[in-house]
C-alpha cells in the first residue's frame, strides 16, 4: 500500500477501532436474550470505538477539527482540515448479529474529502482512497461496474426505518427503479453502500436523511473508482443535506432519471 502519512494514520486508527468491535461484536450475540442489555452493550462498543478513533486521529493530528457521531464537533487550529468519522455505521446490523457494518473515516480539507477509509471488520475488507490515487479494496485497485442495462443492474437505498415522514417518498422511488432493474438491496450500511458501488458490486446507490460521517468516506471511493456521486436535488450539498446517489457512469443517468422521477 502506498498511501500518504494521512491515510495510514486512517487504516492504522480503523484496524484498531475494528479489533475492538469485533471483539464486542462476538459477545452480542450472548446477549441477545435481554433486548436491553444487548443495546447499552452495542452502545459502549460504539463509544469505545469512537475513543479509540478520536486518541488515534486526534493524538496524531491534534491540529484538525474533528466530527463524528457520538463526540459531536471540536473544532481544530487548523480551520482547513477535519475528520469525519463514524466509529460503527450499520449500528442495528451489528446489534442483531448481522456481520455488515462498518467503521467510515474521511480528511476533509477546505471542505472537500480528500481520503476515505470504510473498514468491514468482520469481513476484514478494508475500502480505502485518496484524491488522485484510486480506491482500493486491501491490495486490489476498485473500478465501478460497466453494467449499462438497467434490467441488469443492481442498486442499494435505504428505507426510511422507524416511522419516518419520508418512507412514501422513498416507496415510489421504489415503486418507479424496481420494474427496471434486477434488484434493490437494503443492508443497512450507508457507508459500505458506497463502498460496494466503487467495488462493482453494485450498479448504484440513493439514500437520504443520512449524516456526513455515514457518507463522506463513501463520497471519494466512489468518485476514486470512477463512479458519479450526486446530492439527489440537484444543485444542494451532499454533505450538508445528507442525501446522495451514485452510480456507475454508464447507467447514471437512467438511474437517476427514474429514482428522481424525470
Ligand atoms: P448508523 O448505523 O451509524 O446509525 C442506513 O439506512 C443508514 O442509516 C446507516 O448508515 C445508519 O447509520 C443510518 N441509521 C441511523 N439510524 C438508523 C436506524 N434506526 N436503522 C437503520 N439505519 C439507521
Ligand atoms: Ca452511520
Amino acid at each position: 500500500m502506498h498511501g500518504s502519512a494521512n491515510l495510514n494514520i486512517m487504516i492504522k486508527a480503523a484496524r484498531k477501532a475494528g479489533r475492538s468491535l469485533v471483539k464486542d461484536f462476538r459477545e452480542v450475540e450472548n446477549l441477545q436474550s435481554s433486548m436491553k442489555g444487548a443495546g447499552d452493550f452495542v452502545s459502549r462498543a460504539d463509544i469505545a470505538a469512537e475513543k479509540i478513533l478520536h486518541d488515534e486521529l486526534r493524538g496524531a493530528r491534534p491540529n484538525y477539527g474533528w466530527l463524528a457521531e457520538e463526540g459531536g464537533e471540536e473544532p481544530g487550529e487548523d480551520p482547513t482540515r477535519r475528520w469525519i468519522v463514524d466509529p460503527l455505521d450499520g449500528t442495528t446490523n451489528f446489534l442483531h448479529g448481522l456481520p455488515h457494518w462498518a467503521i467510515s473515516i474521511a480528511l476533509e480539507h477546505k471542505g472537500q474529502v480528500v481520503a476515505g477509509v470504510v473498514f468491514d471488520a468482520a469481513k476484514d475488507e478494508l475500502f480505502w482512497a485518496e484524491k488522485g490515487e484510486g480506491a482500493w479494496l486491501n491490495e486490489t485497485r476498485l473500478r465501478v461496474s460497466n453494467r449499462a442495462r438497467m434490467i441488469e443492474a443492481l442498486f442499494a437505498t435505504g428505507v426510511p426505518f422507524g416511522g419516518r415522514s419520508d418512507l412514501p417518498q422513498t416507496l415510489q422511488e421504489l415503486a418507479r427503479l424496481m420494474p427496471s432493474c434486477a434488484g434493490v438491496r437494503r443492508w443497512g450500511s450507508a457507508a459500505l453502500d458506497m463502498a460496494y458501488v466503487a467495488a462493482g458490486r453494485y450498479e448504484g446507490f440513493w439514500e437520504r436523511r443520512l449524516n456526513a460521517w455515514d457518507i463522506a468516506a463513501g463520497l471519494i471511493i466512489v468518485r476514486e473508482a470512477g463512479g458519479l456521486a450526486d446530492p439527489l436535488r440537484e444543485g444542494r450539498d451532499i454533505l450538508a443535506d445528507g442525501e446522495v446517489i451514485c452510480a456507475n457512469e454508464v447507467i447514471f443517468n437512467k438511474f437517476a432519471g427514474l429514482v428522481r422521477g424525470g
